[in-house]
Parts: C-alpha cells; structure tokens; sequence
C-alpha cells in the first residue's frame, strides 16, 4: 500500500508556541541572576536556584556520604556545585566528587575529585565524553571546595579550559559553548578500596548568563529540516544516543531512547543484569502516524543488561509512514509486535515493547530511527510534534518547556505534552533555524 505524499509546511505553529515556551525559561534564568555564592561550605547563599534531591541510596548508612540533594549554578565564568547530605559532610581525602558534561554529546566529559588541602583528581574523556579516559592532570589544582554544614565547590572554567586537551578547549563558555550543562555528583568511601556509595542527583541546568543561548543545542550538520511526529512512547524518555554518536550511531540519524532514575541510571539498582530492574523494560511503544508494516522480526530473544550472554539479532518492527519515510523501532521483547509485514496499522496502535533484544552491553531501550524509503534507507532526521522537553527526568523539571515541535537532540528528556495543549497532527517538516532565530530575536529584543 501506497500513500499519497502528506508533507505540509507547518511553520506559524511551531513558531509561535515555541517562542513563548522558550521566554519562561529565559525569564527563570534572568530571575536566578546574579549568581553571587562564596564557597565556604553554607549553603544560604544559594537563594532560589533549584535544588534535585537524590532518588536512591543512603551510602551505606554512612549519613555523612549520604547525598540528599544537588544544586548546580554554571555562570559565565565558573560552574558551582552544593552537595547537601544527610549529616554534616565527610571532609577527609575525596569524598565528593563530580562529573561534568558540558561538550558534545551528553557523557561526561572531565571528572574532578576536588581535595580541600592537596591537589585535585582531574581526567577527561575525548570524543565529547564518549570514549574511555583520555587523559588527566593528577597535579591540577583548579578546583575550590569548601565542606562546612553542605559540600561547596567552585570549577574556574579558566583553569579547567587551560588543563585539558586542544581539543576540548573553547567549549566551556562564550560563543561555542552548548547552552546547558550537567553535572553528576555521588560520594565516595575508600576502605577497602574505592567505592561509589552513593550517586547524587545528575542535574542539567541551562547556563545562567546574560548572554542570550537559543535553549537547542545545535543539530549535526544537514539536520535541518527534520521530519516530526507525535512521539512513539507515553511518560518521560532520555535520549541518552544521538544522532551521529560515535558510540554505535556514527553517521546515523538515530536516537536511543531510555527512561533514568534522578541519578540518571537506567535501572535500580545500578548495572543490574535483571531485566525487569530497567525503568524501560516492558514499556508500550505506539506508532506515531498510521502506517503498513514494511518488515519485522520478532523472535529473537532479550540479552542480559550489560552482558552479550543471550544475544542475537534485534527485534524490530519497520513501519512505512506517509512521505515514503520508514520508521524503525528496536530491540523489541520477543513476540512482542502483534503483526505481520504487510498489516496495516493505525496511529497510536500498539507497535510491541521496550525490550532488550540485540543490544550487546547496553540496557533495554528503544532504538528510533527514520528511513527514506526513496533514498536507499538512508536514514533521516526525526523530531517530535506536541511534547515538553527538559533536563532534567524530573517531573518539575524547572528547565521543562513544552514546544509544537522539536528536533530530537541528545542529552534532553523528552516527553509527550498533556492534554490540553494544541495539536498538531500527522506528519509535519520544520525550520529548525527558523524556531530558532525566533528565539535568539525575543532574547535579544527585551
Ligand atoms: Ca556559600
Ligand atoms: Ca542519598
Ligand atoms: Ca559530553
Ligand atoms: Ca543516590
């Protein structure tokens, strides 16, 4: 079966609802301002930045390793952090430690062990943080810290953008830097040897600065215009892979898509091999338009988490959409898509589940990507009609804001918006330069 071509040029929409969403985050970040904090370990002086308390874990009854709650303030010129716990802080050795994603794609990309007395632990990773460690500066000194009733530290971007590689220098502020960061704070014990014991709220934050940053990171080059749909999953999805990661998307137009923890993590408890420990095990995946089954397979079973133990090929389900576009959903539960090729299915109709299926030392998520079927399936860019997008996984997420339509981009959480908002159905192709130059003008005109 066939479809007429159905590409309209919805641009006012998209436009308009846009421009308003991204006005409340600009007008909380000028409400933060300015950032004036003193590092001497209180943390009164924080006024009304926003505080992600922790999700899980108590350090192993430690209280003074504890992590209750993190606050992140990346100004101009420094990134602040405020660890609170649930007793006064451990003050020995390293016992807070921070990892910080502000270039690329969204892994971390330095890691800093900051030390009140000595030196600070600082490594890098290259590749915009996807990669192993790259590098480090055991004698970096670059870090203030000051652990009284909360856990205060201060990284000069001066310094960091000085000790790391050529590479990763110029991301950290000004022009080329991305417009949020985030921040992963969890504590440490060192007997009987180094131990996580307990991870912190991983906070994402947009830069508060008066220099005006559109609130998109900018999409890999020949991502504009992006083809967008209503999404395919209920709830709050991480789009923890982009496109062109070179993690296992290099030169792709794909997007892997998982639930987290405040923490981030994908399951709980951390890395574990059952199945049904993931936040996205099992999850309904819906088809976003009405389409035809072009292929699928079904019947290859799930990997353990982590692990290649039981892996075999992916299941997925590709379905033809109006604009000769193939959309490919992966990983499937096995028997989970309840049709054959050739079934015609109905928008919002069941598609399968969430599942692990084929996916070697990772966890179960859903693979989303979209295909010219006149171009030999190269794959195209995807985005998403009618849904809030945030940082954070939270549900008041204060950097949230709800947009007619999005360009899917690594690092954000995304999720369908209510009920109530105005549709905009069916499939539509946006400007994304267009959304935001409209942004970059109301900024700049106030
Ligand atoms: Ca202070
Ligand atoms: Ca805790
Ligand atoms: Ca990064
Ligand atoms: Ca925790």
């Amino acid at each position: 079966m066939k479809y007429a071509r159905l590409i309209c040029f919805c641009l006012l929409v998209p436009m308009s609802a846009n421009a308003a969403a991204d006005q409340d985050v600009y007008d909380l970040i000028d409400s933060l301002l300015p950032v004036s904090i003193t590092v001497d370990g209180d943390a009164s002086d924080w006024g009304s930045i926003p505080a992600f308390a922790d999700p899980t874990g108590d350090a192993g009854g430690d209280a003074s390793r504890d992590i209750t709650s993190v606050r992140i303030a990346p100004t101009d010129t420094d990134l602040y952090v405020l660890i609170e716990t649930d007793a006064t802080p451990a003050s020995l050795g390293f016992p807070f430690w921070i990892r910080f994603d502000f270039d690329g794609f969204a892994c971390h990309d330095v890691e800093i062990a900051p030390d009140p007395i000595g030196n600070d632990g600082l490594s890098w990773f290259d590749q915009g943080g996807c990669s192993g460690i790259t590098g480090g500066d055991p004698s970096w000194n670059g870090t203030d810290i000051a652990i009284g009733s909360a856990v205060e530290i201060r990284v000069p971007y001066s310094a960091l953008d000085a000790a790391l590689p050529a590479s990763m220098q110029g991301k950290l502020s000004g022009a080329a830097a991305r417009p949020w960061v985030r921040v992963s704070a969890f504590s440490v014990d060192y007997l009987p040897g180094y131990t996580e014991v307990d991870r912190g709220a991983a906070v994402g934050s947009y830069r508060l600065v008066t220099t005006p940053y559109d609130l998109d990171s900018v999409l890999p080059s020949g991502g504009t215009p992006f083809t967008a749909m209503p999404s395919p999953l209920a709830g709050r999805w991480y789009v923890g892979q982009g496109a062109m990661n070179p993690l296992t998307h290099s030169g792709k137009w794909a997007y892997d898509l998982h639930r987290t923890d405040g923490s981030l993590q994908p399951e709980n408890p951390i890395q574990s091999a059952v199945l049904a420990d993931n936040h996205s095990y099992g999850e309904v995946i819906t088809a976003p338009v009405a389409g035809t089954v072009y292929s699928l397979e079904n019947a290859q079973p799930d990997c353990t988490p982590y692990s290649s133990v039981g892996c075999a090929a992916p299941n997925f389900v590709f379905l033809e959409v109006p604009g000769d576009l193939g959309l490919l959903f992966s990983h499937t539960i096995p028997g989970s898509i309840p049709y054959a090729a050739s079934d015609p299915v109905g928008a919002g109709a069941v598609l399968g589940t969430v599942g692990n299926s084929g996916s070697y030392s990772s966890w179960p998520h859903l693979h989303y990507e979209g295909q010219d079927l006149l171009n030999s399936f190269a794959s195209v860019p995807l985005g998403m009609t009618n849904v809030v997008v945030g940082l954070n996984p939270t549900l008041g997420d204060p950097w949230q804001r709800t947009v007619a339509s999005w360009g899917l981009r690594e690092g954000y959480f995304v999720s369908p918006a209510p009920i109530g908002v105005p549709l905009a159905p069916g499939v539509v192709v946006v400007t994304a330069l267009l959304g935001l130059g409209i942004a970059t003008a109301l900024r700049s005109g106030r």
